[in-house]
Formats: structure tokens, C-alpha cells, sequence
């Protein structure tokens, strides 16, 4: 337990170390009480007032991440939290920081990540009369519609239960952020190092498991009986689970076929054999009874209804922490609340024996095999210049032989074509755009991912989707991670080749002659530019094999591309014509 003797900000680690032991500050007991929490990683960009937690944080053989901006430290610290059911913790100095980890917080929150921002803020009574302030800002109010929690700590004596409730609040029942306000004045503050240290605990099971009643249960069970053509539907709920082995038993001892959202992808491998993935629309339309396990049926799911479920009406079976989740679009003939590994061992009791749907499960898998010979082929057709799917085709054969590879996906066409066709083996090995398909959560993404795991991870971003993050290649390079970035360079947004009607440079348009593997050689990682599959194949396998940091700027056919990749139907055109002012 650190601790110091007066209140004095700004000074080094070691006349922090050098000092009286009697007291303890807010810096001191900040840390301690991230430390009881089991927290180790610290993600995010320092500055007044929260610089010195970075420094002692450090001091104290912790890692802290330094970013160049919070919202790609905030994106990093939620996929902590989604990789390991701890929150996930970002620190940001005051107003700007502040709002640029908020778009992050504000994410993870939507995707049900757990994670803490930690921002310092500025002297209360300037803020409330909005006197000037620098950095001035009402954080604690800002934050609140962007999280499940937003506290203040005011005394030193509260830092200890602000940060378990902060802890608890992110953890249990669906996860999410939490926003923890540190006025700078607090860090400052000294207590007597024994009071301090007695205002310190660690939470007692902060996540507890939520039981399903017997009666829905029952209910659930009956439904599944009662089906002809079953699915198992796994959503990133199932990932976040980490009950993996359960949801692989119970498909395999009910004979259900399944297929997952995309950050479900390898829950259970996507090439085990009742996959359904490469059947989806089949298995969406044809199903009578749908299992949802962690998946919300919001706009990645048609919402429920509609041509993408066949224009029938289904039977669904929900598995959510989240009471008030039920019924949010369609109705839902037997809810399962409580938590994944409860519920799904619930049903393998009470399904033990069930007659497998047999025919139907066939009739699955033969049209999931019927589409990947059909997308075989195209992977494997040369082009002039790389398209999508003979590029991505040259990822996914080395990616099969490297099958511990975390991936990182963002982009339009660069998701949809990756996440259709590479295969994930493994749980929890694919962070994309998640439930707002956010462009920008990539180079954040691919540190934590590379961080939490210590895995090599490949990260693919379109090259619209990579300019948001770029410049975080400096932090993979500066921390010496093993993550490779394949940037999917067509020139632009959607596709490179769109002409403005008055010869401006196109709305839609990058330079074309952008080198992206430059970049990344100029701030001391490897670069490489690709222009063939076989040539992308080879620098990623030198580059899995280094495991050194590596940009691969693959060049795509500018022509390649669809206006937002599979989503186009949510794009809004004008009815008076295309081009016409
Ligand atoms: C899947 N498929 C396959 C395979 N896997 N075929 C062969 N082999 C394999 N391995 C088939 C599958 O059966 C579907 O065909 C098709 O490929 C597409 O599959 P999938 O899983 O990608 O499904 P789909 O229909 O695209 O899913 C809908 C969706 C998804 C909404 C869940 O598109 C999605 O997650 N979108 C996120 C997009 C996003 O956030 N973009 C941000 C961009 S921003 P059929 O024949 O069975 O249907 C942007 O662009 O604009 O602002 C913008
Ligand atoms: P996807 O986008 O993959 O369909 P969603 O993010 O829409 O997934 O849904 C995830 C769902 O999983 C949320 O409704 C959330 O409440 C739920 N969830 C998360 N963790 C658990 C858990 N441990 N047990 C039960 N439900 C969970
Ligand atoms: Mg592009």
C-alpha cells in the first residue's frame, strides 16, 4: 500500500517512495483500490490533473497503455472488459479527454462490455457557476444517459466503495460502463494511511450467477419439443460468457443446428458440423422455434420479424440477463432470465434425451456446404487487380493454419466479406464494429486484444475504417505488440473509383496514392504493400511468424466495393434522382 506524507502533486515516483508512511492521498488509495479489484491494466492518456497515476501506476510494476487519443484508449479498455469479464479501465484528463473516452463508454455500454472511465475533473464550486474552469465541465451529468452509472467520489474515505461500486455496477446483471468522476482536488487529499487502508475492500462475487426459475424453464423446454426446425441463434452475450463448453454440450446433445452474430463467431468453431452459418438466411426464414442465446433481436436481427425470418411468425426461446430485454421487439414465448451458464445448463438437464431434429439439421448442412464450395470459388478466382474475395480468400487459408489468431474487423465491405469468410475456431477471438458498427474501434481493439491474451492478433480495417484509428499504429509499435494490420485499401469509402459530378475530388474519395505501410515504417514497425493474394499470404505468414508489429496495405481494385457493404438497405437515397442537385 503506497502511501505519502503531505499533499503535494506533481512529484517523482521516488520522492512519493522516499516519504513518511503515515499518510496516504487519493492517488495512493485510487490505486489501491483498482489493485483489490484485481485490475493490472490500465488503459488511456494521461494529463492534468491524472498524470501521476500513470507514473506511480507504473511505479508499482502495473502496465499502463499510453494512446494518442481516448476514444481508441476507451475502445481498447472495453474489449478488455469483453475479453475478460474484469472492467476494462480507461483514464482520461478532464472535459476533452473526458468526452473523447465518452464515445467509447457510450459504446461499450451498448454493447454490454464492461468497463470504467476514469476521469479527472475540474475545482467543483468554478464548474457549478460556470466560472471558466480549465477544462471546465459538468462530467457527472454529462456522462449519466451514456452509462449504467456515473459517481463522484468526494472524500477520500468513499474511494475504496466508489470503486467497488463502480466495479460491481459494470459486472453484474448485463454488463456495461460506468463513468467514475476524480475532481483533481481529491488526488491531492491526505488521510492517515491506517484509515485509509480500513476503507479498502475487495467485493464479494460482483457478478453473481442469475438462476432461471423452474417454470421458465419448464416452459422453454416444452417449446424446444415442440419443434420441427429448431436454431440455436448465439449472440456476443454467449462470447462474454465464457461458458463455452456448456453451449457446445448442449448443441451437440440436442442435435440443434446453430449459427452465431458475428462476435460469436467460434463460440462453437464455425466449421463444427451444425454450423449454420453459411445457411442464414435458410436457417432464419425456415426455423419454427429460435433459441436466442445472448443475442438481442435489434437491427442485426430484422428486429424480429419481417422477410429476413421468412415472413412467419416465430416461437422464440430467449436466454438474457435482462429482464426488461424480452418482448423489446417481438414476443417471446418462453424468456430464460438469468445468466448464460445457468440457463444453458438448465435446458441440458431438462432437453437430456430429446429426439434430435435430424432431417432438418441435414437439410442445414447441406445448404451450408452447398455455400462454402460456392464462396470457394470465388475466393480462389484471380482478378487483375484484388477484390475481396480472392484477398480475404489468402487471410483466411493462413489464418486456418494459425487458428489462436485473435481478429479484428472493421470496415464495410472489409467486415462483411471477413466476417462471411474467415472462420473462427476459437471463443472470443473476433472483436468487430459490435451492436453500432463503429468505424474506429480497430488499432484500440487489436492493443487490448494483443494485451489481455498475449496472442498474435491480425487486424483487418478497411482503409476508410483505419484512418480513424491509424495513428494508435505509433502505440502497437511502442509497446512492440504482435498484432498485424492488414489495411483493405480500395481508395475510398465504400469503393475508390466514384466520380463527382463537377470534377471535384469525390465526397467518397481517399488519395489513391496514400501508403499506408509507410506510415507504419515511419514510426518503427514493419511495412509492407501487397498487391496479389500471394503475396498478401506470404507477408502475413512472415508476419505471424515475426510476430513483430506489421501494416500489410493490401491494394483492392477501387471498383470493389458496394455502397455499405450488406447493410445498403438501411442507406436512405434520394427520391428525385442520383446526382441530381
Ligand atoms: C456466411 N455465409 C457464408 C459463409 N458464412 N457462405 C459461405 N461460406 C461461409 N463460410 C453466407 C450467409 O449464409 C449469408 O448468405 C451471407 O454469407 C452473409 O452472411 P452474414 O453472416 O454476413 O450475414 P448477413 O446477412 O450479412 O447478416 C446481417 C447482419 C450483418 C446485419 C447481422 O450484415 C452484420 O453483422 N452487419 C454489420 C454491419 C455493420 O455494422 N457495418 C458497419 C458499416 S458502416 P445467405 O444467402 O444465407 O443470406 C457503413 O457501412 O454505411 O455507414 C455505413
Ligand atoms: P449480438 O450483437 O451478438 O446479437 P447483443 O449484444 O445484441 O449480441 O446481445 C447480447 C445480450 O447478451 C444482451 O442482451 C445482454 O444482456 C446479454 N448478456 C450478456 N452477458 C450475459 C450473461 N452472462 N448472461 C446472460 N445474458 C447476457
Ligand atoms: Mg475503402
Amino acid at each position: 500500500m503506497g502511501a505519502v506524507s503531505n499533499n503535494q502533486v506533481g512529484a517523482t515516483v521516488e520522492e512519493f517512495q522516499s516519504r513518511s508512511t503515515d499518510l496516504t492521498d487519493g492517488f495512493h488509495l485510487l490505486m489501491d483500490a483498482l489493485e483489490l479489484n484485481g485490475i493490472t491494466n490500465i488503459y488511456g492518456l494521461l494529463g492534468i490533473p491524472v498524470t501521476e497515476i500513470g507514473r506511480l501506476w507504473q511505479a508499482r510494476g502495473n502496465n499502463f497503455f499510453s494512446f494518442r487519443n481516448e476514444q481508441n484508449a476507451g475502445y481498447a479498455a472495453s474489449v478488455a472488459g469483453f475479453l475478460t469479464r474484469k472492467p476494462g479501465i480507461c483514464l482520461t484528463v478532464s472535459a476533452p479527454g473526458f468526452l473523447n473516452g465518452l464515445s467509447a463508454l457510450s459504446n461499450a455500454t451498448t454493447n454490454c462490455f464492461p468497463m470504467i472511465l476514469i476521469s479527472g475533473s475540474s475545482e467543483r464550486e468554478i464548474v457549478d457557476l460556470q466560472q471558466g474552469d480549465y477544462e471546465e465541465m459538468d462530467q457527472l451529468n454529462i456522462a449519466r444517459p451514456f452509462c449504467k452509472a456515473s459517481f463522484r467520489v468526494n472524500r477520500l474515505q468513499d474511494i475504496g466503495i466508489a470503486v467497488v461500486r463502480a466495479v460491481r455496477t459494470a459486472l453484474s446483471g448485463r454488463p456495461g460502463g460506468v463513468y467514475l468522476d476524480i475532481p483533481a482536488r481529491l488526488l491531492a487529499q491526505t488521510l492517515p494511511a491506517e484509515e485509509g487502508k480500513k476503507s479498502l475492500f475487495a467485493p464479494v462475487d460482483p457478478a453473481p450467477a442469475q438462476l432461471p426459475s423452474p417454470e421458465a424453464v419448464a416452459r422453454a423446454v416444452e417449446v424446444i419439443k415442440g419443434a420441427k426446425k429448431p436454431l440455436i441463434l448465439l449472440g456476443k452475450g454467449a462470447s462474454y460468457a465464457q461458458c463455452d463448453a456448456d453451449i457446445k454440450a448442449l448443441i451437440e446433445e440436442t442435435g440443434i443446428p446453430f449459427t452465431p452474430m458475428s462476435m460469436a463467431k467460434g463460440v462453437v468453431s464455425d466449421t463444427h458440423p451444425q454450423c449454420g452459418a453459411a445457411a442464414r438466411s435458410m436457417v432464419l426464414q425456415e426455423s419454427d422455434v429460435v433459441i436466442l442465446v445472448g443475442a438481442r433481436l435489434n437491427w442485426l436481427l430484422a428486429h424480429g420479424k419481417g422477410k429476413t425470418w421468412g415472413n412467419t411468425t416465430k416461437k422464440f426461446v430467449q436466454i438474457d440477463i435482462q429482464a426488461n430485454e424480452i418482448d423489446s421487439n417481438v414476443p417471446i414465448t418462453a424468456p430464460l432470465v438469468g445468466d448464460i451458464g445457468s440457463c444453458v445448463n438448465a435446458l441440458r438437464v431438462a432437453l437430456k434425451g430429446m429426439a434430435k431434429p435430424a432431417e432438418w439439421l441435414k437439410a442445414v448442412s447441406e445448404k451450408a456446404s452447398a455455400s462454402r464450395a460456392k464462396l470457394a470459388v470465388k475466393l480462389s478466382t484471380p482478378t487483375p487487380m484484388m477484390n475481396y474475395f480472392n484477398s480475404l480468400g489468402a487471410i483466411r487459408d493462413v489464418l486456418k493454419a494459425h487458428p489462436d489468431t485473435m481478429v479484428v474487423n472493421e470496415g464495410a465491405n472489409a467486415l462483411d466479406n471477413a466476417r462471411m469468410i474467415i472462420d473462427q475456431y476459437l471463443p472470443r477471438h473476433r472483436v468487430d464494429t459490435g451492436t453500432w458498427g463503429v468505424m474506429g474501434i480497430g488499432m484500440g481493439s487489436a492493443v487490448a486484444a494483443a494485451v489481455e491474451t498475449g496472442k498474435r492478433v491480425v487486424a483487418i480495417s478497411g482503409d476508410s475504417a483505419f484512418g480513424f484509428s491509424g495513428m494508435e499504429i505509433e502505440t502497437i509499435t511502442r509497446y512492440n505488440l504482435p498484432v498485424t494490420v492488414i489495411v483493405m485499401n480500395n481508395g475510398g469509402v465504400y469503393r475508390g473509383d466514384e466520380i463527382s459530378p463537377k470534377h471535384q475530388i469525390s465526397c467518397m474519395q481517399f488519395n489513391p496514392n496514400t501508403r499506408h505501410d509507410l506510415l507504419m515504417q515511419a514510426v518503427g514497425g514493419i511495412g509492407v504493400r501487397v498487391t496479389t493474394p500471394e503475396e498478401l499470404a506470404k507477408a502475413l505468414e512472415t508476419s505471424l511468424a515475426s510476430g513483430k508489429p506489421t501494416l500489410i496495405e493490401a491494394i483492392i481494385d477501387p471498383a470493389a466495393g458496394v455502397e455499405s457493404g450488406r447493410i445498403g438497405n438501411l442507406n436512405v437515397v434520394s427520391q428525385i434522382g442520383k446526382n441530381k442537385a
